[in-house]
């Protein structure tokens, strides 16, 4: 793992871990943390459902399993740092991790529906967002204050939203947000809460810091002044790929040399298409897709590609089921906290 910092602990796998495998191992699955893991004991933890509820809930984990039906969920989780590196070369982003292509993975989630937990609260008229709140003190808000966020009511009471306490058929790591951790499928990753302990049904979005001050796509010549309600909320992913086999600036042959990677885009699009060019973008061939396992996940892609000699620089670009294509460079997606690099993958390859 590159660990970008250890308190909080932030850390992403190298590409090569994550090929091959559409579910990603535990082991491989990136970690993201803006605070210290939470201690808690899971007897005695309550999942406390109220604001525009007819009945507030206050539910151990095992009400969760008694009241409500089992539910999994494929889904890819995607940070909105993954990629940061790419912008990072095109202008410094200080105080933000570095994060590469692997700020994202893939695992089959095991719960609950959200929809039936707020079904059973009765949601009342008015209601327009579900704010999340973990248990996790961070200090990146000033005072510190516990890491939350919101989803729209209407996405929060859809089917594959979950709040799950497995992952790929695992208990859930505390790492990866036990006794329990919301996932949204489709949405970036820091609005699936880990260490959920309070669902808020609200008629505003959260005013927790990291959806009302941060994760926030500001304007590339924007200040950073972190005021609540600057630039736009982050929440559906863009459609993105990156490369992971070969190593970038490896050595290989020159002639037919296998490369892999992964597309996803986000909301409730899903992969259409993947090209690879070794020249520059003059001439692109038409990736292999693998199945698409869940509407809800990443599409790994390889494709045989003829490898010049000396120094080359691959491109990949992805489309969604919108038609969208990700943009060519990273200076048109500059922005002043480095989220959502969608720009061409790159990979520096030397054929010998
Ligand atoms: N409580 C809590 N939930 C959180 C976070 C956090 O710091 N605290 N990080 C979020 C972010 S930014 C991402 S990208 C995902 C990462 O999930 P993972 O660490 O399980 O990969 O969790 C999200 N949920
Ligand atoms: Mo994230």
């Amino acid at each position: 793992m590159t660990v970008h910092s250890d308190q909080p602990f932030n850390a992403e796998p190298p590409r090569a871990a994550l090929v091959g495998a559409t579910l990603t191992p535990l082991d491989a699955f990136y970690s993201r943390n803006h605070g210290p893991v939470p201690e808690g004991d899971a007897a005695s933890w309550r999942l406390v459902v109220d604001g525009l509820v007819e009945t507030p809930l206050a539910l151990s984990l095992d009400d969760l399993r008694a009241r409500f039906p089992e539910a999994t969920e494929t889904a890819t989780l995607q940070c909105a740092g993954n990629r940061r590196e790419g912008l990072v070369a095109v202008r410094d982003i200080p105080g933000e991790a570095p994060w590469g292509p692997t700020a994202t993975a893939t695992a089959t989630w095991t719960g609950v529906r959200l929809a039936d937990v707020l079904a059973a609260a009765g949601v009342v008229d008015g209601a327009t967002d579900v704010e999340f709140l973990g248990a996790d003190l961070s200090d990146e808000p000033q005072p510190p204050d516990v890491f939350g966020g919101s989803v729209p009511l209407r996405k929060a009471g859809m089917p594959e939203v979950l709040l799950a306490w497995a992952m790929n058929d695992e208990p859930l790591p505390p790492i990866h947000g036990a006794p329990l951790r919301v996932v949204v499928p489709g949405y970036i990753g820091a609005r699936s809460v880990k260490w959920v302990q309070r669902v808020r049904v609200a008629d505003a979005p959260s005013p927790n810091f990291f959806q009302a001050s941060t994760y926030r796509l500001l304007p590339a010549d924007a200040e950073v002044t972190r005021a609540p309600g600057e630039g736009v909320a982050l929440g559906l992913v863009a459609v993105n790929s990156d490369f992971l086999s070969p190593d970038d600036g490896s050595s290989h042959p020159a002639g037919p040399l296998t490369v892999t990677g992964y597309a996803f885009a986000g909301g409730d699009r899903t992969v259409a298409r993947v090209d690879v060019s070794t020249d520059g973008g003059t001439s692109w061939s038409q990736a292999d897709l693998e199945e698409q396992v869940s509407p809800w996940a990443w599409r790994h892609w390889s494709s045989t590609v003829d490898l010049p000699r000396g120094e080359t620089e691959l491109l990949a670009r992805a489309w969604d089921s919108s038609a969208a294509l990700q943009p060519e460079r990273p200076e048109q997606v500059w922005n002043p906290k480095g989220y959502v690099n969608n720009s061409w993958a790159r990979l520096r390859l030397h054929g010998t």
